[in-house]
């Protein structure tokens, strides 16, 4: 592992000596040892080593008050000097918080260390991170502290950097497993603060309790529809839930409205084993969902820790989220069995509350909003409740256990490219020669595939499977090849890939051109191609063509396509391999032909070939940037789809939802 001086990302071990202990009074669970594991996690998986630490710094009054009021200020200021009789008192006044004397330290600490991480980020030194830190700070208010938390960490930052650095769009993302009301209550009527937050409600019956914390609060005034809430009516959300909310809520809405910086309320409460939460998604989820944020603001992205009770899950899933943020491959997701019904009336719910905000949502096809109110109401009942169920919400939740992440490894290569001679490409990408071993491969090609073709495709086809063959062994991560045939090599991939046992190929094709039947017939390879050309009738499971109206040129469509198709059929399709293929004339933009190379690294551990066809000389370097791990630039603020592509979309969805489940974001109508 090396060591470099311009180290991607930077955290904070804070908790000074002696560490802020809240233990009288006491609070159980939000203790410092949250980050000394946290830590010692990191040391252990070498991630210390690959990261630079910044030094923390106490926060100065001015920055606490872009957020607190005075008075509150003032008050948590009088802490430290009070008898713990006093601060018995103190505490009384605000819910579920507790002051240590030592507290209005750590929390100084905290919000400085979040304004460390920001400063760095925008100033370029560093290009993400995430600050460890304690307290947490998204329950409390301008003049309250609350649900542990003493200042607020991120609405401060967020504050920071626009006032600091006149940043003008902030993306918050809170996946903390409870709603963030202070910073909802921030940044309610402000439309440069997009807030998005998922989190335990079970219609209200859940802490904080509150109306507001409910999907038909979207903000006020200006803000209106910069405020995403999406309540988990229900305990044991797995990963599909989480990812289908990304696909179908998150994901859309944050592109449309194209954030400057993004910060993350990175709460591990909503990782299996917590009790707090009580969910199952695994902690290899936060490596897929750090990612997935990782291609907004040109990956200028600080992630700041709040809840996490659980200290083996939460440990994990920080380590999870940090390995992301240096660019290790991300790991494969399986078991994806789509969303369970209670997050789907969530969805429905959301999608519709929002609709008349974000383009994105404008043609979805929803539920009448009446129909939905309905829902909430029988949904509530608990008489209809079967035993199952029942046992289920009574068993402990520490009972549950769950195997550690694998271990995630770079390959030593991380791009390699087989190009014409002449064609340039970054240095960092390794050149497959002309001195590789061709043998084996040219013999069976010969046979198989290339009876009448020239040398030179039959030595650029050799080289390409020899690409292949070393991602299959995790010799290399990712490839790039410049071919002459790019339709012809795609084919002989296909069937080359697909000849191994439980090999999965998501076949990914931009542009105008014929798929041929056989390579789709099996199983084993899903096809995606995303065209100008109608071929909407000839679909089935595995083969999905997506028309867009103007082609690959309209920017709305295609994103579109990209998260609500692309990626849930990608994330259940599993594959082992992305080939990625872009038909010449496709017409697509090279910011969103980079999007989607950058998208589609979620998948197979990174494992993506892209194919272009020779006359795309031009996209090498645009590609093997993507592919070496650099951010996607931004694709500006989205205007509306076309009606026509929004709905073709649509269709696909519905089409195919029932084979392929983490399509769906509407509740089946009486499921
Ligand atoms: C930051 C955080 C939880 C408060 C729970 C109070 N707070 N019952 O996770
Ligand atoms: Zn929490």
């Amino acid at each position: 592992q090396r060591q470099t001086s311009d180290a991607p990302f930077f955290m904070i071990p804070t908790a000074p000596e002696g560490g802020a202990n809240n233990n009288s009074p006491a609070c159980k669970i939000e203790v410092p040892e949250r980050l000394t594991v946290s830590h010692g996690a990191l040391v252990r998986n070498g991630l210390t080593d690959r990261c630079i630490c910044l030094p923390v710094r106490e926060a100065v009054d001015a920055e606490i008050l872009l957020v607190h009021s005075e008075e509150y200020l003032e008050a948590v200021k009088q802490t430290p000097h009070m008898t713990l009789e006093d601060l018995k008192e103190f505490t009384l006044q605000y819910g579920d918080v507790y002051f240590h004397p030592n507290i209005y330290h750590c929390a100084k600490l905290a919000v400085g260390s979040a304004l460390q991480l920001v400063d760095s980020v925008l100033m370029g030194k560093v290009k993400n991170g995430m600050a460890l830190v304690r307290p947490p700070g998204h329950h409390s208010m301008r003049s309250a502290a609350n649900g542990f938390c003493v200042f607020n960490n991120v609405a401060i930052a967020a504050q920071y950097a626009k006032q600091k650095y006149g940043v003008k769009r902030i993306l918050i993302v809170d996946w903390d497993i409870h709603h963030g009301q202070g910073v909802q209550y921030c940044f309610e009527d402000d439309p440069s603060v997009l807030y998005f937050s998922w989190h335990r409600y079970e219609h209200q019956k859940f802490w904080p309790n509150l109306k507001d914390s409910d999907y038909d609060i979207v903000g006020k005034g200006e803000g209106a529809g910069f405020n995403i809430n999406v309540p988990w009516n229900k305990v044991g959300m797995e990963n599909s839930d989480y990812l289908s909310v990304f696909c179908h809520v998150l994901l859309p809405i944050a592109y449309e409205f194209c954030p400057d910086l993004v910060l993350v309320c990175a709460g591990f409460d909503s990782a299996i084993g917590d009790l707090e939460g009580e969910m199952c998604a695994t902690p290899d989820i936060f490596a897929h969902l750090t990612y997935l944020l990782m291609n907004l603001a040109e990956g200028k992205l600080c992630a700041v820790l709040e809840g996490g009770y659980n200290l083996t899950s939460l440990a994990q899933s920080v380590c999870q989220t940090v390995q992301t943020l240096l660019g290790d491959p991300l790991p494969p997701l399986t078991n994806l069995t789509g969303p369970c019904r209670s997050t789907l009336e969530s969805l429905q719910c959301v999608r519709a509350a929002h609709r008349q905000h974000w383009s994105c949502l404008r043609h979805a096809v929803d539920l009448p909003t009446f129909e939905i109110s309905t829902i909430r109401i029988k949904s509530s009942g608990e008489e209809n409740k079967d035993e199952a169920e029942v046992w289920e919400e009574q068993k402990s939740p520490e009972e549950k256990i769950w195997p550690e992440p694998p271990k995630r490894v770079s390959p030593r290569v991380c791009s390699a490219v087989v190009l014409p001679d002449g064609v340039v490409c970054p240095d960092a990408c390794e050149r497959l020669s002309s001195s590789e071993d061709l043998g084996p491969h040219l013999l069976t090609l010969k046979k198989d595939f290339l009876k009448d073709a020239d040398d030179s495709a039959v030595t650029a086809l050799s080289r390409v499977f020899s690409l292949i063959d070393k991602m299959k062994n995790n010799e290399i991560r990712n490839g790039l090849a410049l071919v002459g045939d790019a339709a012809m090599t795609m084919t002989c991939v296909v069937q080359h890939v697909a000849a191994e046992v439980d090999s999965r190929v998501f076949l990914v094709c931009v542009g105008n051109g014929n798929i041929p039947g056989h390579i789709i017939e099996d199983g084993k390879t899903l096809v995606v191609q995303i065209s100008g050309e109608d071929t909407e009738e000839q679909g089935s499971k595995y083969y999905v063509p997506v028309c867009l109206k103007k082609g690959c040129t309209d920017t709305s469509g295609f994103a579109q396509a990209m998260f609500s198709l692309l990626l849930p059929l990608g994330y259940q399709h599993n594959p082992s391999l992305v080939l990625l293929v872009r038909m010449p004339g496709s017409g697509v933009c090279d910011i969103m032909w980079q999007q989607l190379t950058a998208l589609l690294q979620s998948f197979a551990q990174g494992h993506t070939l892209v194919l272009l066809q020779e006359d795309d000389k031009a996209c090498v370097g645009p590609t093997a940037s993507i592919l070496l791990g650099n951010p996607a630039p931004p694709l500006g603020q989205l205007p509306a789809s076309l009606k026509e592509d929004a709905e073709a979309v649509e269709r696909l969805r519905s089409r195919l939802q029932a084979d392929w489940n983490l399509l769906l974001a509407t509740a089946p109508e009486n499921g």
